[in-house]
């Protein structure tokens, strides 16, 4: 598949309806969310446009009288691009590139344009050639002659036989790339098994929150850090001493993000599996940031999703740089009594941390409750 060239700047108008009832400091956070999102994917972000409405117009997503603001907007910025917040389908999308005339994107398909820039493994690269697949084969070109039949479900009009030819290789090329990762999944899995000699913690959690920070501090590794959204699309594991008897694998994850879609969330199902099968899972988050608590709760319902809800887990509140009197940790600490503050960039809190682990694995962890094994394991 041609990837888009995105080697030169395009500059992009962002887009989102809000919808009644929503909450506003939720939906602002969104937008800014998206501006980031925007600028990893490589768009200069050149103006906004926020619009009320009770639903989404069928049609443009935002209606014929905010498609001709939207279009004026873009030509006085100079604008070659527009990034919706909101899931655009198939005719929302055509119709608005062709009323404007630019590239027309959604979250989803940025989100889709920065996991192609990051895959540097054969299996993150697999991942996201399967994600882009199945997202173009929602949005297989919506023709003139097809919109004529929209609202129509049972008409068979003359662009189906047509659609469905062309959505052949497509579909041949995502059972290939599903037969490929299965085939790699199997491998792992196996590989896993044999390794499985000591207990398995997966750093999950929003991106930008510190997991990669967090995996080099305690592990002295040297996974890939970036003030970017999506750094991390492959995932390491390295071994970590967490007192002279107690050793763990720990493992780094792609980051989660409110509204990941499901498409994308199964395409990583391999990578995400390591976190569903983890002994016990570290939840970070940045606590900086002002509206943590929607994070964590987008961490939860991911973790559900990904069917990893009854794995233990901690709360790691990362960022609090200014330690025990760190503004962030004090103003958190009684809503999460559980969880534990650490500074994955100064080490602080990081003894504290490995304690916690062990105290959570002495409990959950078959592993440790094993001293035959984990003597055999110590004489390696
Ligand atoms: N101030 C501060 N910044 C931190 C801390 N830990 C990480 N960072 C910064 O936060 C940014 C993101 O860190 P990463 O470790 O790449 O975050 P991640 O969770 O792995 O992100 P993704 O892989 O994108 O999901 C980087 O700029 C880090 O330097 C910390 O304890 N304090
Ligand atoms: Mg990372």
């Amino acid at each position: 598949m041609k990837l888009h060239d995105t080697r030169h700047v395009e500059r992009s108008i962002l887009v989102q309806v809000v919808r009644f009832g929503e909450d506003a400091l939720q939906v602002a956070d969104s937008l800014l969310e998206l501006g980031r999102l925007a600028e990893t994917a490589g768009f200069e972000v050149a103006g906004e446009l926020v619009q009320n409405r009770i639903k989404p117009d069928g049609g443009t997503m935002i209606g014929a009288g905010k498609v001709e603001e939207l279009r004026a907007i873009a030509a006085h910025r100079e604008a070659n691009a527009v990034i919706v917040d909101n899931d655009l389908d198939a005719i929302q999308s055509f119709n608005l590139g062709k009323a404007l005339g630019v590239r027309v994107l959604d979250r989803t398909e940025v989100i889709l344009e920065i996991f192609a820039r990051r895959a540097r493994s054969a299996e993150a690269k697999l991942q996201v050639e399967l994600a882009r697949l199945q997202f173009q084969l929602k949005r297989i070109p919506v023709t003139e002659s097809q919109q004529r039949f929209k609202g129509k479900a049972n008409v068979r009009g003359p662009g189906e036989s047509h659609l469905q030819l062309r959505n052949e290789p497509l579909k041949r090329r995502i059972n290939e790339l599903k037969k490929k990762l299965a085939a790699i999944q199997e491998r792992q899995a196996s590989r896993g098994a044999e390794k499985r000699e000591w207990p398995v913690v997966s750093l999950v959690g929003y991106t930008n929150a510190g997991k990669s920070t967090l995996l080099n501090a305690l592990a002295g590794a040297e996974a890939y850090v970036d003030d970017k959204l999506f750094a991390t699309l492959d995932t390491k594991t390295r071994k970590v001493w967490l007192s002279p008897t107690h050793q763990i694998l720990l493992s780094d994850t792609v980051g989660f993000i409110r509204n990941l879609p499901h498409g994308l969330v199964a395409c990583f199902k391999s990578t995400l599996d390591m976190a569903a099968q983890a002994d016990l899972l570290l939840v970070v988050v940045d606590a900086a940031y002002p509206h943590v608590q929607d994070h964590i709760a987008v961490c939860l319902g991911t973790l559900e999703a990904i069917g990893a809800q009854d794995v233990p887990r901690l709360l790691v509140l990362n960022k609090c740089d200014g330690g025990a009197r760190d503004p962030a940790w004090m103003r958190l600490t009684g809503h999460h009594p559980g969880a534990i503050a650490v500074s994955a960039r100064t080490g602080w809190g990081l003894d504290t941390l490995k304690r916690a682990i062990v105290a959570e694995l002495r409990q959950s962890c078959r592993l440790w409750n094993l001293p035959a094994a984990l003597s055999r394991n110590r004489l390696r």
